[in-house]
């Protein structure tokens, strides 16, 4: 499929990402003419395996490095599926279906990316672990294998691991830094007792968060208080975890980039504390002075209002 691209010439902007959201087309006619990061995004959002592979080469003969073809497109396109399925308009079965294609498309991609290695000692040893409750590892797993290509050692305790097992791993094995892994909403309670429990043991690891449902945010406002004087890293994407972990393993950059991230944290905080309510609360007094009183005659005045459609019955 992906070599029958005729009419339409992409520009690189294609391959990244910036324009999968608008196209909702969907007749062959059409989908012959899409350039190859649309193939992806349609594959992975119906679940199509059957061309993954030759797209998935043609995307990565066109990006700069195949760690963009994952970032680009096929990011984008789980981002169409999430969507989707947090609209409703996609169940279960059929994100599961999704997972496959995206899991099929990066395992194809993974001795490309394992090629960039680096030669030379190793940089660092890394704990990862998707935490506990949460079962999403796609994200984790490009994560692991780009920090092993730039000489991280590894150490992937995979999905659901509790917050003692990840510690007591990074004890036993000396590791430099630790990786978090959360999508879903209670992942984010499970970092936070994650990150009280560091604390309490008087552990001063750096962790590193990352997953679609972290960010800067809830990293300032939530977890940064759990941990405030060693280092908790909200990071974005699998990239910027190897520039992180690689600044973590020199000490002075290690300070410099700890107190980057606390000026960034602690601004947050402070717009979070003045930020003003979304609306004028009103006193108790003005409240009640307001109160709708059918029984003094008010409902003569009352004109219920038209439902705008039909709702149905
Ligand atoms: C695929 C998917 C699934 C698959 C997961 C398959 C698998 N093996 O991973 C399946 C079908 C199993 C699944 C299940 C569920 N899912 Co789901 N899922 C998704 C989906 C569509 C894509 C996730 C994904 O793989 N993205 C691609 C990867 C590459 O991105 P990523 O993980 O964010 O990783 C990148 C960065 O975040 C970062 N990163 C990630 N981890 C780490 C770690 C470190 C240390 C660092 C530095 C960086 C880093 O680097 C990565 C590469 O750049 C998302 C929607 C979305 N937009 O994320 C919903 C989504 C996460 N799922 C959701 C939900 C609700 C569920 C379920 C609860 C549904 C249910 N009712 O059962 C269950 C979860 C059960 C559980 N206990 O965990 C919600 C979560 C909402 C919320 N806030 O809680 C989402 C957001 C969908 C939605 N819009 O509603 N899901």
């Amino acid at each position: 499929m992906g070599t029958m691209i005729k009419k339409y010439k992409p520009t690189e902007a294609d391959f990244r990402g910036e324009k999968f959201k608008e196209s909702a087309v969907d007749s062959v006619a059409e989908w012959c003419t899409w350039p190859v990061g649309e193939f992806l995004k349609h594959a992975l959002v119906k679940g199509i395996t059957t061309h993954i592979i030759e797209d998935t080469e043609e995307a990565r003969q066109k990006l700069p490095t195949p760690l963009e073809v994952s970032e680009g497109p096929l990011m984008a396109g789980m981002d169409v599926v999430g969507d989707l399925f947090g609209d409703g308009k996609m169940f279960l079965p059929q994100v599961v279906k999704s997972a496959r294609v995206m899991k099929q498309s990066v395992a194809y991609l993974e001795p490309f990316i394992n090629a960039t290695k680096q030669k030379g000692s190793s940089n660092g040893k890394v704990v990862i672990a998707t935490v506990k409750g949460d079962v999403h590892d796609i994200g984790k797993n490009i994560v692991s294998v780009v920090l092993q290509c730039n000489n991280f050692e590894v150490i992937d305790l995979g999905v659901m691991v509790p917050a003692d097992k990840i510690i007591q791993t990074a004890i036993d094995e000396k590791a430099d830094i630790i990786g978090l892994s959360g999508l879903i909403t209670p992942s984010l309670d499970e970092m936070e007792y994650f990150l009280g429990e560091m604390t309490r043991l008087g552990l001063n690891l750096p962790v590193l968060i990352g997953g679609a449902t972290t960010s800067k945010e809830h990293t300032a406002i939530k977890l940064y208080p759990k941990y405030k004087h060693h280092g908790v890293f909200y990071t974005s994407n699998a990239s910027r975890a190897v520039t992180v972990c690689a600044t973590l393993m020199n000490p002075e950059d290690r300070v410099a980039l700890w107190e980057q991230f606390k000026k960034d944290y602690e601004k947050i905080q402070q717009s979070f504390t003045n930020r003003k309510p979304l609306r004028k609360q009103l006193s108790i007094e003005e409240a009640r002075a307001n109160r709708f009183d059918g029984f003094s005659g008010e409902w003569a005045d009352y004109v219920p209002p038209k439902p705008n459609r039909h709702c149905g019955i």
